[in-house]
């Protein structure tokens, strides 16, 4: 199970690097290649099941996708678990089954449910009220046994076209309301939304930032803005598509697998991936252990 130290990371670092993962495999890459946390992307579990990211997926479908994240990673693995599947009680349950699978903590957003992909083009993109949003953050504070659980507060009003006022007004009463960390969700290409909300956001808790829809402003710009927390959420997801469609479309017509043109991992990247010397070594061990009892 990972250990659950991205509060503590954020405090020593000032600033941690989080990578979206739509498999066990794209987490434990992301692992290797050092990232803080994983993020495991609604949007990207949804395109793992060629479904709408759209609350089709029911949170036990999420739970099972992600719980094998966290059984792989030794780095916390956060889930985004969209409107929290419902009401207040909903998310209580979802935060104790989270925790007791070993995640490291949720993401929950306040939007009406079933929501739609934040950067879909004419989605539809409606919010609760704050209050019951706060509603839910109270039952995700008190549903939770430990306190490294990390909640993360998202507000959507960046999104819905509400402009950055209402953006600060539901980030500084959810922060009251118990949220560890605030996600302000933007999609335009102009950051100048997104930065005016960080220069005006004068709450404690650190700000998380996705910027998937701004990708020319740089890591030290938002650190200098004073974004604790960057989620590179899509890219995994978006770069698996684009490299098995193209060997796809190759395989499609080749006359021998020489023909390939795309440089594929080895069988041993695999093998080291899947941890199979461990298995050798196991079998080994049982092996010897079976010897010693001296059957006949
Ligand atoms: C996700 O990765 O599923 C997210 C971020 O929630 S976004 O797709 O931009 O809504
Ligand atoms: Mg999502």
């Amino acid at each position: 199970m990972p250990k659950n130290d991205l509060m503590k990371k954020m405090q020593e670092k000032q600033f941690v690097k989080v990578c979206g993962a739509f498999d066990v495999m794209s987490a434990k890459l992301a692992e290797m290649n050092g990232f803080d946390a994983i993020w495991a992307s609604g949007f990207g579990i949804a395109s793992t099941r060629a479904l709408p990211d759209a609350g089709i997926l029911t949170m036990t479908e999420l739970l099972d996708a992600v719980t094998f994240m966290a059984e792989a990673c030794d780095i916390p693995v956060i889930a985004d678990c969209d409107t929290g599947y419902g009401g207040p009680s909903n998310v209580a349950h979802l935060v104790k089954k989270f925790e007791n699978a070993g995640i490291g903590g949720i993401c929950i957003e306040d939007k009406t449910f079933p929501k739609q992909n934040s950067l879909f083009k004419d989605g539809k993109q409606e919010m609760i009220s704050k209050k019951d949003f706060v509603a839910k953050l109270v039952a995700a504070k008190n549903a939770k046994k430990d306190s490294n659980f990390v909640i993360i507060a998202r507000t959507e009003a960046l999104i819905a076209d509400l402009g950055v006022e209402e953006a600060l007004d539901r980030a500084n009463t959810y922060e009251k309301a118990g949220a560890d960390i605030i996600f302000v969700h933007a999609r335009k290409k102009d950051p100048a939304e997104i930065f005016e909300f960080y220069k005006k956001w004068k709450g404690k808790i650190p700000i998380m930032s996705v910027p998937t829809a701004f990708p020319t402003v740089t890591l030290d710009e938002l650190k200098s803005r004073g974004v604790k927390m960057v989620v590179f959420a899509h890219q995994t997801t978006l770069a698996a598509f684009s490299a098995i469609s193209d060997v796809v479309k190759q395989m499609s017509k080749i006359k021998s697998l020489d023909d390939l043109e795309t440089k594929l991992a080895s069988m041993d990247d695999l093998f080291k991936l899947q941890g199979m010397h461990k298995i050798r070594d196991h079998e080994s061990f049982v092996e010897e252990e079976v010897k010693k009892m001296d059957l006949n």
